[in-house]
């Protein structure tokens, strides 16, 4: 009984041992796996703590946490670029950057020489705003009241005048075209007036002796028929006059302001012109200016460059005050063309006996009248005239009212 119990006990000790032992492996176990599970929570505690196995999964989530943060601000950096949408506003800017100062250089500018034509249209229109107006209202305004009062009337031209310019429009539409070389342009303006309220600025710029000559130029193709004449062509004897006014005495290789001209065609069809005579002012060595006719016709009746000086004028052409300038102009092939001229009703020369006109084979409008600011080689290399109450007539006109 004594070794029974004796080994019952054993026994149970053994037996309570052995389920001691496995209680303690099952309690190792569990704490084991408790620790893995927690390390796969947080895997920045699981990589510091332990490397080995949780390892892989700790560095793949800095990896890809890693990576979008990068991808991100790759992708902003990425869109700016593309969104260089920029860079279409920008082009915008380059493009009209580029054509103001393509107006500039010399070379660019045949292609820009419509342009000044159409700036002239603009220009024009929005001044047309101003006179009716100020016409409108009685008072107008302070700024341009000086020039208001001091405008005369606008001209009144007998029934007989074939055409007139008086600019009072606004605008050049009176004139059958606009012709721009170089830089230059036309623009109807207030600022002063022969009569009426407007004048018509001619403006050259960088007249320095460069390869293209700045000229604007004032052209009549087109007046009312004459009785027994060509309508299509300017009248076989006429006057034509303008007055000027020149704000400061320019010196000058050659300042072509007033000219005859007959339109042509080549040989390629495209249509040219050939001046015949021109007036131009000279400088003299006491400082005053004076003008002189020169004439482009050869001894055989051709055109020639850069031509000969046929009269000169002995009267001094004012400065800073409008001066009348009319010549009878009788258009012809054979030596018997006219060319008298006066400036302010004083007769400067009267040449008679010359051809007048080229033959040259042309089936609408090739005779031409233009009024210019047209040179080369001045001083000052930029500078401005104006013209108004310019006219053709089959009567002489003469500086009065
Ligand atoms: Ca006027």
């Amino acid at each position: 009984m004594r070794l029974l119990s004796h080994l019952s006990r054993r026994q149970l000790f053994a037996g309570s041992s052995v389920l001691l032992m496995v209680l303690l492996v099952g309690l190792a176990l569990a704490v084991s796996s408790i620790s893995s599970e927690a390390a796969a929570d947080d895997p920045g505690v699981a990589s510091a703590s332990n490397p080995s196995t949780p390892a892989p999964a700790t560095a793949l989530p800095p990896l890809e946490t890693a990576d979008p943060p990068t991808s991100v601000p790759a992708e902003p950096t990425a869109k700016p670029t593309t969104t260089v949408v920029s860079p279409s506003t920008a082009k915008p800017t380059t493009t009209v950057v580029s054509p103001s100062t393509a107006s500039a250089p010399p070379e660019t500018i045949q292609a820009t020489s419509t342009t000044p034509v159409v700036t002239v249209t603009t220009t024009t229109v929005a001044t047309i705003t101003t006179p009716a107006q100020t016409t409108s209202t009685s008072p107008p305004p302070s700024t341009t009241s000086t020039t208001s009062t001091t405008a005369t009337p606008a001209r009144q031209w007998g029934e007989a005048v074939l055409w007139v310019a008086d600019h009072e429009s606004g605008n050049v539409s009176e004139w059958t075209r606009v012709s721009v070389s170089g830089d230059a342009d036309a623009r109807v303006t207030d600022e002063i007036a022969h009569s009426g309220r407007f004048a018509n600025a001619l403006t050259i710029r960088d007249a320095d002796g460069g390869p293209t000559s700045p000229g604007v130029r004032m052209a009549v193709e087109e007046v009312l028929p004459v009785p027994d004449q060509d309508p299509e062509n300017l009248p076989t004897e006429a006057y034509y006059s303008v007055y000027y006014y020149f704000p400061q005495v320019v010196d000058s290789t050659w300042w072509n302001i007033y000219q005859w001209k007959q339109a042509y065609l080549r040989s390629d069809g495209s249509q040219s012109r050939h001046p015949v005579y021109t007036v131009n002012p000279e400088l003299r060595s006491d400082g005053s200016m004076y003008l002189k006719l020169r004439s482009k016709v050869g001894p055989a009746g051709d055109y020639v460059q850069p031509g000969s000086t046929l009269a000169t004028s002995s009267v001094a052409l004012p400065i800073q005050s409008w001066v009348h300038l009319e010549c009878l102009y009788r258009w012809s092939q054979a030596p018997d063309g006219r060319i008298a001229c006066w400036q302010d009703g004083v007769l400067l020369w009267d040449v008679s006996g010359v051809v007048t006109e080229f033959d040259l084979p042309y089936n609408k409008h090739p005779r031409q009248w233009t009024v210019n600011n047209y040179a080369n080689d001045t001083e000052p290399s930029t500078h401005t005239i104006y013209i108004d109450d310019a006219a053709v007539s089959p009567n002489r006109i003469g500086p009065g009212s």
